[in-house]
């Protein structure tokens, strides 16, 4: 690495995959994408062949590179793990799509490694923290705006899912937006949490719950109530409202133009979360590129992939024995305050 540029290697060509390999290329000023790997060799000789990269025979090779400065792991969930650890290990820079890992031991053994080199290496892909409607209203939040915030009413509505969408991922792959921009938003940490029982709705196309509706306490006592539809609804719409003492905050809609017309006023909704936040993804691998070269990430932490994967897994239980879940968290590490 020089003091410009940041050689990345990028693990999964999927849909995700490619268009972080796209954003790494054309839109962030300070990285180049040297080598790609995908478990699909043909796959990946494609992208490689497009973006003028090196096709590798690993994701191990991959890291193991003296051309790859840092890593972007875009592949399936349950690999997500062991090439973090790998970076970790040899001191290299990575960006992990959520989740984290599929335990909260996975995690625990990355903060040991993450605080052994000394110093952040890992930002986590929860774009939603570079949402300029998200960090508005933070901002409102810390500077006194609606008072102490109370509680959190939020919403995650999806048209559709991937084929092979299973009752977890509404947890493990979709509210686990909502639960790191909640505890973001607040700045405090989880007591509790559960899955409330809701009517099903006959739009699912496959036989996974839908919807779901979760509950959390923070340690302060402030509620937060999320709506996970994963299929069939009208829009990929995603709601937060913030209630505070003094008054309320709401994430806008992305800005398009209002019609009127017929004696209505209408505007429209994105169909997917890829254009819904097209504009924080660009923005999360701009902030990761600064943050590499000044050795100083500022994106969610290991220790926010620790505290959403801790979290999931209390969600999870709750769905299955039907009780409020307590929230168990180790001590946070120096690094991570
Ligand atoms: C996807 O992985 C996301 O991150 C989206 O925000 C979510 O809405 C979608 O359901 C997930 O599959």
């Amino acid at each position: 690495m020089d003091n410009h540029t940041i050689r990345v290697g990028v693990i999964g060509c999927g849909a995700m995959g490619k268009e972080h390999v796209e954003r790494l290329t054309n839109v962030v000023p300070q990285t180049k994408v040297v080598a790609v790997y995908d478990y699909v060799q043909k796959i990946a000789q494609e992208v490689a062949e497009k973006y003028n990269a090196t096709s590798s025979d690993s994701g191990e090779a991959l890291i193991e590179s003296n051309d790859v400065d840092a890593v972007v792991i875009a592949s399936a969930d349950e690999t997500h793990a062991g090439y973090v650890k790998e970076c970790l290990k040899q001191n290299k820079y990575v960006f992990c799509e959520k989740p984290l890992a599929l335990t909260a031991k996975e995690c625990e053994e990355m903060m040991e490694l993450e605080a052994k080199q000394g110093h952040r290496l890992l930002q986590m892909g929860f774009n939603r923290r570079f949402d300029k409607g998200y960090i508005e209203m933070k901002k409102a939040i810390e500077d006194g705006e609606i008072g102490d915030p109370l509680m959190i009413h939020s919403a995650h509505r999806n048209i559709s899912q991937a084929s092979g969408f299973e009752t977890d991922y509404a947890i493990t792959r979709v509210a686990i937006h909502e639960i790191d921009i909640s505890r973001w938003l607040l700045g405090d940490e989880y007591e509790e949490v559960q899955v409330l029982k809701v009517k099903q709705s006959k739009r699912t196309s496959g036989g996974w719950l839908n919807p779901q509706l979760m509950m959390f306490t923070t340690k302060s006592g402030q509620r937060i109530d999320v709506e996970v539809q994963t299929d069939g609804a009208y829009a990929y719409d995603i709601r937060c409202q913030v209630i505070g003492e003094d008054g309320t905050l709401d994430l806008p809609d992305p800005a398009v133009v209002t019609k009127r017309k017929n004696q209505q006023v209408s505007y429209g909704l994105e169909d997917h979360w890829a254009s819904r936040f097209a504009d924080s993804y660009d923005e999360e691998f701009i902030e990761w590129s600064k943050g590499i070269l000044n050795d100083q990430l500022v994106g969610a932490s290991t220790w926010d992939g620790y505290a959403s994967c801790v979290t999931s897994d209390a969600l999870i239980q709750s769905r299955k024995t039907g009780q409020p879940e307590k929230v168990m968290m180790i001590e946070q590490a120096e690094i991570y305050k």
